[in-house]
Order: structure tokens, then C-alpha cells, then sequence
């Protein structure tokens, strides 16, 4: 179906204003992701919500390539016969070479189509696209670093499905928007064939940023200084490296998430970016107003039905005023910042308990890591929980059935024998049963690194074991949630909307979608200056803080002082009344629309100074996709796709490192750790005289 639409495109980034309105009938539209049906962190979600907004926009002509995973497609897509001619030959065509490509729609909103590449079933071609590569550019990637072996198939593959598309076919105008390195070599490919496809090239984040970030870093401040390959080889992450930045280099178009995140890839990629396009959801909204607050209601009642079986035998606090406080995503325990929220519990328990305050934390950590299953002591809390309500039910059920008969024979009964002995006997043995010699579990989950694990290794140090006598408690659940649950029986959107509060105090977060997913909620958030997100807030709202946009300071502030700020916000949120949090919500639930990927346009032409510790200010634009694809019909009208095959080589200097590269998360080391305590300690001693509450770490 050609698209019957044309847009007007105005001069971007230096490039010469271009008023001519362009008729985009026969452009098509390639996403290239690892993430494409196959959810591993937000650029799933990017790709997901986005998904019907750019299929309407670009009709049959839009298509994502991404990996065949056999569980996801088994959930997540309707294989079909390719639609358009021209692709089916391509597929018939490399199916017959070799190869096994899927073609189908993506089952979500919007039912994009969707390109599947199997890349394991061309495994065989690894080796020899492997040296294609390094004679090409220098990059070699280690046989043992599986994920990187992906990306080579994977963009080996893309390359090729593309090169077959240009051939089979003259479309004027193919765009191919790779996200990421994992698909970043498809598009150098495209470039080195110098194939007639204009690429776009999103960073969600950088290696370098993220690695270095998780380590002892002073990161903004030395942005500049970073010797780009030593650190990428120290980190044995080099080849990686290469590939991202050669797919940086080579992009016609070059964007990422945030300012932030632009200004980091200018200095460790050593490209800025053309463009900076903040991630927007999918928002549905309810027909009537207040529909969120009865959502919170019902959702929180199923979160408050699991502390019940979590907390037996020491449910000693009023569950009607208990605030349910969360942190959720990768496992990445300081670049996610829950290392200063597990410090500013320890305060907020203290300031609780000083003031006597009848309200009681539940924080949850909702982060994957290694496990080996639920932990028996956390089951059976659900199954004690059970038990008491079958033994209500019944002892209900005897009770209604000899108050009927009294009725029925036109007495009032005698309440005070209308139990007999055998209900107080049920009773008693269920009392019994929730009997416990134990503290309610903080993890829910067998960790398989339990003695290492750095959460548990900060409960363990603040001593926060879920007592009686403290006001916060804390449930590490080490694992996505699931609506098929035996614990807790919900999907991550149903209890993200029961609980109050999302803790989001990340120390490197290009964009961090959590927060954002609170915002559309009506759920509160703390998020920092240091996330995308956080600084595309406090850009836009005049008074973040008075919408439940509350932004943290970790960009001028030291450890110690960010965690007294994270704790005031804390304390000072346990303060409200139950009327103060719904008129909270309903003011954040008011900012849905500036985070929908369909109002997200209407902050496009804003031109932004970088923020302060960029020593040069650069000049982004925030915008949204469909002026990036304006942008890119702007440089085929003006034929700039000059390639120059010097930008494949990132660096000439350097020889490729061999060495092991076997982390996706970037992970401390020993050393690491100890510099930070050191550090971390400095920071105190400098901070001791100004902070008044407890320091529960010294
Ligand atoms: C950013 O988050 P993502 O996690 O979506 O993307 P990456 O930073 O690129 O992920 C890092 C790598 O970790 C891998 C994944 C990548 O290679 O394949 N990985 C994994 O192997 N297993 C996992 O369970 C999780 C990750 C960014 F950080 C956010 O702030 C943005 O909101 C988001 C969307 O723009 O992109
Ligand atoms: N998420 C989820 N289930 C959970 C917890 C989190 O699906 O139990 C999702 C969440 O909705 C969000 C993503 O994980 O879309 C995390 O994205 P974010 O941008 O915050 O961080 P990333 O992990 O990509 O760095
Ligand atoms: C929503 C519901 C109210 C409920 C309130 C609880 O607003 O519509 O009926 O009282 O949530 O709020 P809280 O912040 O105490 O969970």
C-alpha cells in the first residue's frame, strides 16, 4: 500500500534549509535491533511502543529485522508469507543460500512486520566473515565472545538482506535505522558495499560510558580525558568497542537518547551526535479521569496480600499505612544507583524511628540476577498466608450457615456460642501455624552468589533484616516479574501502578525508561540529574518535584550529600497524608502527554546548551522520529552520502585487543571496590560536619 502522505523538511545541524516537500510514496523503512521481539532491556521498549505510531506512519513500507529466537516467536509473532514481492524473492533467495530468515508481524500494537534472522543456522560462515572483517578494518573479534559472534552473523545478515533488497528492487529511498552495536555492523557493511540505503545509527548508550560508570570513576568530570582504546582494552571490551564506533562513524545519521548521553558519545565515541531523540511511550488513556487511582487501589490491595504471607508472624505493622517503595531493571547495582538507595533506607529507618512514625517501608528490589529458584522460607509464607484465609473461609462458611438457622427459626442467635469448640480448634492450629523462629526473608529467591552479592552484601552492613523494631523493610526479588508467579502473581505494569513511590537514583542512565513508565502511571518517582530522563524533566516542568518528579543531585554533589538529599525526599514523601499522595498522582499522572511518543514532536527545534561539565557546549536538537527520517530524506536530496572508507578504521594506532570479553553488565572488580571504599570514606570525612542524621554505614 504506498503511502499517501509527504512531509516538508527544514535544514537540520548545518545542512542547508531545504523547503521542497518531498513525496515519501516509495520510501521504505528498515529497524534493525537486537531487541526486535526479544526483550532484554528498554530498547525493547523503544521499539515496542513506538510500533504503532511508525506504522502508521510508514504503512507496509516500515519493517524491523532482528534475531530468530524460537521461544519469543513462539509468543510474540505470527509467521506469515512475506507481503511484498520484492522481499519474498529476497528471503526465497537467501533461504535458498543458506540461510534461514522468518518473515511475520511483530504481535503487538500496530502488528509491524517483522524480518527474523536465525543466526545460529548460519553459524558456518563465522569464521570466514570473521577475517572478511578484520581485512576490512582491523576488528577481530575472539571466538569465545558469544555475544560478539552474534553481532558479526547478525550484521553480516542485515547487511546482506539489505544489499538484496536494493538489488531486487529500485525503491527511491530505503532508510535503515540500526540501534546499538549488537546491530551496528550491518550498517558499516552497508556503507563499505556502499549500498544505496541512507543509515541512522542510535545509541542508547555507549560501552565505554557503561563500564566505566560501574567502575570507581569520576566519570562527567573526566570525560575529556579518557584514553578511549586503554580503557576499552583494560576492560577487554575493545573489538566491541571498535564495532560501535565504526557504526557511529559510518552513520549518515548519527542520534542518541538524551543530552547527556550526547554529550558522553562526543567524547568516547568521538562523534556527536546529528541528533538527540528522547524515548517516548505508548500512552492509553482511560476514559474516566480517576481510572489510575482505582488501578493504584486494586493493585495495591494485591501487593498488601503478599506482605501478608511474606511478613507472617510479624505482621505487626498497619498495612494501611505502609508505603510501598521500588527499584527495578538490569542488575547493574551502582549504575542503577541502588547502592546510595540502600544507604538512604538506612537513614530513612532512622529518621522513622526517632520521630515515631506509624508508617511502615516496604522497599522492594526488583533486579535479575543468578539464582536458583524461590527460596522455601519465602514460599511458604504464601502458602501460611493461604492457609489462614481457607481456615477464615470456613470457620465464615459454619458461622453464616448457624446464623441462617437461628434466622430461620425467627431467633436472634447467641453470638457467643454460635462458635463452638471445633472453631476455635481450626483456629488455634492455624495460630499455630504461623509460628516463627525467623526474620521475614529479605531475598526471595536462592541467590546463586549470595555471600557476594552486592545487595545483600549492603543489607548486611546497614542491618536492615526486616525487624519488628525497624520502620523499613526490604524484599530483593532477583527476578523480572511475571503474572504466572506462585509469589507474587502480578506483571511488572500491575505492581509498578500498587506501590507509591519508584527509586530510580542512577548514576549512569542514558535515558532510563522506569521512571518515565512510573510517570504515565500516576505513580510518583525519585530520577537524577544524571538520566536522560531526569534531565529532559527538569528541561520541560518549571517544578519537577511539585508534579512527583522528584530529581536527585548526583551531577554537583558528593556521594554522602546525594544520599541525604535521596533520604530527605524519602522522609519528606513518608510525611504525606493519604489525600496529599492522590492529589500527588493525579499531578503526575497530568505529564502522560509529554512522554508520549505522539506529543514527544512537540519539543523538536529546541536548541540546548550541553550541561556544565562538557568543557565545549554542543548544540543538540531534540526531536521526534519522524523528523529524524525528514533529516535523512534531506541528506539523499542533497546527495552528501560520501563514503569515506578511512572512518572504518575508529583508530589506527592501536592493534585490536584479543582478549576476553564475556560481560553484557559491566561488573566491579576487587580493587574496584576497595579504591571506592577509600573513596567513598574521603567523601564522608569531607561531608562530616554538615550531615545531622545517622551515618549507618561508618
Ligand atoms: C539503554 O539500555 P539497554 O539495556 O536497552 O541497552 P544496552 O545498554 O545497550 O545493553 C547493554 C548490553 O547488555 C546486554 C545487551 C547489551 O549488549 O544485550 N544485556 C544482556 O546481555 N542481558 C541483559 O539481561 C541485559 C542486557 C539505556 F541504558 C537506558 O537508559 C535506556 O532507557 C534504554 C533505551 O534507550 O537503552
Ligand atoms: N521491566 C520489566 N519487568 C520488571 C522490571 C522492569 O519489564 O520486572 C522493564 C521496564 O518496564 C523498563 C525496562 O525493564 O521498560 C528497563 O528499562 P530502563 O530504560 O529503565 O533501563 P535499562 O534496563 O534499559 O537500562
Ligand atoms: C486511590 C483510590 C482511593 C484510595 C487511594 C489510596 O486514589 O481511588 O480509593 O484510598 O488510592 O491511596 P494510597 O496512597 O494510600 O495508596
Amino acid at each position: 500500500m504506498p503511502l499517501a502522505r509527504s512531509l516538508s523538511v527544514t535544514s537540520l545541524s548545518g545542512l542547508e534549509e531545504w523547503d521542497e516537500e518531498f513525496d515519501l510514496e516509495d520510501a521504505v523503512l528498515f529497524e534493525i535491533a537486537w531487541e526486535v521481539a526479544n526483550k532484554v532491556g528498554g530498547i525493547y521498549t523503544v521499539l515496542q511502543t513506538k510500533a504503532r505510531l511508525t506504522a502508521e506512519e510508514w504503512g507496509e513500507n516500515y519493517f524491523l529485522v532482528g534475531p530468530y529466537v524460537e521461544s519469543n516467536v513462539r509468543t510474540q509473532v505470527e509467521l506469515i508469507e512475506p507481503t511484498n514481492p520484492a522481499l519474498k524473492r529476497t528471503i526465497d533467495k537467501m533461504n535458498s543460500s543458506g540461510c534461514k530468515v522468518y518473515f511475520g508481524r511483530w504481535l503487538i500494537e500496530g502488528s509491524p512486520y517483522v524480518i527474523l534472522i536465525d543466526v545460529a543456522f548460519t553459524a558456518w560462515s563465522l569464521d570466514s566473515w570473521k577475517s572478511e572483517l578484520w581485512d576490512l578494518c582491523d576488528i577481530g573479534v575472539p571466538w569465545f565472545d558469544r555475544e560478539a559472534n552474534d553481532a558479526v552473523l547478525f550484521g553480516f545478515l542485515t547487511a546482506w538482506l539489505l544489499g538484496e533488497v536494493t538489488q531486487s528492487e529500485q525503491p527511491s529511498h530505503i532508510v535503515a535505522h540500526f540501534h546499538e552495536w549488537l546491530a551496528g555492523l550491518g550498517l558499516v557493511l552497508c556503507r563499505h558495499r556502499q549500498l544505496s540505503i541512507a543509515t541512522i545509527f542510535t545509541t542508547h548508550a555507549t560501552l565505554l560510558g557503561r563500564y566505566l560508570c560501574a567502575g570507581n570513576v569520576d566519570f562527567y568530570n573526566k570525560l575529556a580525558e579518557f584514553n578511549v582504546d586503554k580503557e576499552a582494552g583494560d576492560r577487554q571490551i575493545y573489538h566491541r568497542y571498535c564495532l560501535e564506533r565504526a557504526a557511529a562513524h559510518c552513520a549518515h545519521v548519527f542520534t542518541t537518547v538524551s543530552q547527556i548521553t550526547a554529550i558522553e558519545a562526543e567524547f568516547l565515541l568521538k562523534r556527536k551526535p546529528d541528533i538527540v531523540t528522547p524515548n517516548g511511550l505508548n500512552v492509553k488513556k482511560f476514559s474516566a479521569v480517576h481510572e489510575f487511582q482505582n488501578l493504584h487501589a486494586q493493585s495495591k490491595n494485591r501487593i498488601q496480600e503478599f506482605v501478608r504471607g511474606h511478613f507472617y508472624g510479624h505482621l505487626d505493622f498497619n498495612l494501611d499505612k505502609c508505603l510501598f517503595l521500588f527499584i527495578a531493571g538490569r542488575y547493574e547495582f551502582s549504575n542503577k544507583g541502588a547502592d546510595i538507595f540502600l544507604e538512604a533506607l538506612a537513614r530513612l529507618n532512622y529518621l522513622l524511628r526517632v520521630n515515631h512514625s506509624d508508617v511502615t517501608v516496604i522497599a522492594f528490589f526488583i533486579m535479575p540476577a543468578r539464582t536458583n529458584n524461590f527460596n522455601v522460607e519465602t514460599l511458604k509464607g504464601q502458602a501460611v498466608r493461604k492457609q489462614l484465609w481457607d481456615t477464615a473461609q470456613t470457620v465464615k462458611e459454619r458461622f453464616g450457615k448457624k446464623l441462617y438457622e437461628s434466622l430461620l427459626v425467627g431467633q436472634l442467635p447467641d453470638v457467643s456460642k454460635i462458635m463452638d469448640k471445633e472453631d476455635f480448634t481450626l483456629m488455634k492450629r492455624a495460630i499455630f501455624a504461623t509460628q516463627r523462629q525467623c526474620q521475614p526473608p529479605v531475598c526471595t529467591h536462592n541467590m546463586l552468589e549470595d555471600s557476594n552479592d552486592p545487595i545483600l552484601t549492603s543489607v548486611r552492613r546497614i542491618g536492615l533484616f526486616n525487624s519488628s523494631a525497624d520502620r523499613v523493610k526490604i524484599i530483593f526479588h532477583p527476578e523480572f516479574l511475571s503474572s504466572t508467579s506462585p509469589l507474587l502473581p502480578m506483571d511488572y505494569e500491575e505492581f509498578v501502578r500498587g506501590c507509591h513511590l519508584g527509586v530510580f537514583p542512577s548514576y549512569y542512565e542514558p535515558w532510563g525508561y522506569t521512571p518515565a513508565e512510573c510517570t504515565v502511571m500516576g505513580i510518583p518517582s525519585i530520577s537524577t540529574n544524571l538520566s536522560g530522563f531526569g534531565c529532559f524533566m527538569e528541561e520541560h516542568i518549571a517544578d519537577p518535584s511539585a508534579y512527583g518528579i522528584y530529581i536527585l543531585d548526583r551531577r554537583y554533589r558528593g556521594v554522602d550529600e546525594s544520599c541525604n538529599q535521596l533520604t530527605s525526599f524519602l522522609f519528606q514523601f513518608c510525611k504525606q497524608s493519604r489525600r496529599q499522595r492522590i492529589i500527588q498522582r493525579n499531578r503526575t499522572e497530568r505529564l502522560s502527554d509529554l512522554l508520549d511518543w505522539k506529543y514527544l514532536g512537540r519539543v523538536r527545534y529546541q536548541k540546548k546548551d550541553s550541561f556544565c561539565p562538557s568543557p565545549t557546549p554542543t548544540h543538540v536538537l531534540c526531536c521526534h522520529y519522524s523528523l529524524l527520517f525528514n533529516f535523512i530524506h534531506a541528506f539523499i536530496k542533497v546527495k552528501s552520502l560520501h563514503f569515506n572508507p578511512l572512518v572504518l578504521m575508529p583508530f589506527a594506532s592501536v592493534p585490536p585487543s584479543p582478549s576476553l570479553s564475556r560481560h553484557s553488565s559491566p561488573h566491579h572488580s576487587e580493587a574496584e571496590d576497595n579504591d571506592e571504599e577509600e573513596r567513598y570514606d574521603e567523601d564522608l570525612e569531607a561531608e562530616k560536619d554538615r550531615v545531622n542524621i545517622r551515618q549507618p554505614y561508618t
